[in-house]
């Protein structure tokens, strides 16, 4: 009797997680992304799983619920540890508390261009990082484009000094708080879906993205004067859930990778564009754009964040190596 019921129980355990079931079974995956769906990160996804869908024969189904349908990034990021969302595209800053190696790549000024930056996280140290990211339950498959951070506000901000006492949001890291608290500003940590009404009601005075996510959120309406301080490169990743990576064989593995950095390359291209794209549509609706030409006072600046986050030996290797890299 027992020992049926046992058996019962294994079997409804089996029903209720297909993909284990039969392993000719189609899967269907869930996955988070924060953007709407013209966003060059979601049209990148949407190439990915495509590509994938097509090269397992349907027997890998992903579906992308675009525009944070489920659920804010902090609670995304949980999601994907405990494997109840099996894919999503991430911003380093939200995993800077968790997976310390990802601040590096955080740091304000620390790449060069772009071409710096992808031949950073597309190399050994982006490898690095992606094995702490694993051991945290996040698998890399891709790195994906973000552009420069730049400040924007309800009033201009023209100088370091006009950063002083300042209600700016940023993401949920300890390492975006010492940035601010480094240039006298009050950062107010803030899911990304309630800038836009922070910013309206006066609760925030600024905030800090780049150029397609100010557009695509709408934050030019309600914070008018752009500065371009291009503080931080920070990357973004696309990632697999190491719990349905576990499941995943090598054949599959390997198709999941190369879709994934087939789409990276897509996703850097539609990027570039967008950037464009985005600073000349906020300007056609009347932001005032003020432009930094000379960023030495701000990077100067950060030496506390550097002295901060980059003091212990791993830290400040992987930070020579990021400077060191051509
Ligand atoms: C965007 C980024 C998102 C998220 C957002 C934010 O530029 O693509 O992943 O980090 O900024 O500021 O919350």
């Amino acid at each position: 009797m027992f020992r049926r019921a046992v058996r019962f129980a294994a079997a409804a355990a089996l029903a209720a997680l297909p993909w284990i079931s039969t392993p000719s079974q189609a899967q269907e995956w869930r996955g988070w992304n924060i953007h709407p769906p013209d966003y060059p990160v979601s049209r990148g996804m949407d190439r990915f799983t495509e590509l994938v869908a097509q090269r397992t024969n349907n027997r890998i189904r992903m579906r992308t619920y675009h525009s944070a349908q489920l659920g804010q990034q902090d609670e995304a990021i949980q999601q994907m540890r405990i494997g109840s969302i099996d894919f999503a595209e991430f911003n380093m800053s939200g995993l800077n508390n968790i997976v310390p190696s990802t601040q590096v790549l955080t740091l304000p000024f620390i790449f060069r261009d772009v071409a710096h930056q992808h031949m950073v996280v597309d190399g050994p140290i982006g490898d690095t990082v992606g094995e702490d990211l694993e051991k945290a339950g996040f698998v890399v498959l891709a790195w994906y484009d973000a552009g420069a951070r730049s400040m924007y506000g309800r009033r201009p901000i023209r100088t370091p000094e006009d950063m002083r006492g300042l209600k700016i949001r940023v993401q949920t890291s300890d390492l975006w708080i010492d940035i601010m608290r480094a240039l006298g500003a009050n950062a107010t940590p803030l899911p990304y879906g309630e800038v836009y009404t922070s910013l309206q009601s006066g609760v925030l005075d600024a905030a800090e993205n780049n150029w397609p996510s100010y557009e695509s959120s709408r934050h030019f309406e309600v914070a008018r004067y752009f500065t371009t301080t291009e503080h931080s490169n920070v990357p973004e990743i696309l990632a697999v859930s190491r719990q349905r990576w576990n499941r995943l064989n090598p054949a599959d593995r390997e198709i999941l990778r190369t879709a994934a950095r087939e789409s990276a390359a897509y996703q850097r291209q539609l990027w570039a564009e967008r950037e464009r794209v985005s600073r000349e549509k906020v300007i056609a609706a009347g932001v005032q754009v003020i432009d930094i030409t000379d960023r030495s006072p701000w990077a100067r600046l950060m030496e506390p964040v550097y002295a901060k986050y980059a003091s212990d030996p791993r830290m400040a290797e992987l930070v020579r190596r990021i400077r060191e890299a051509r």
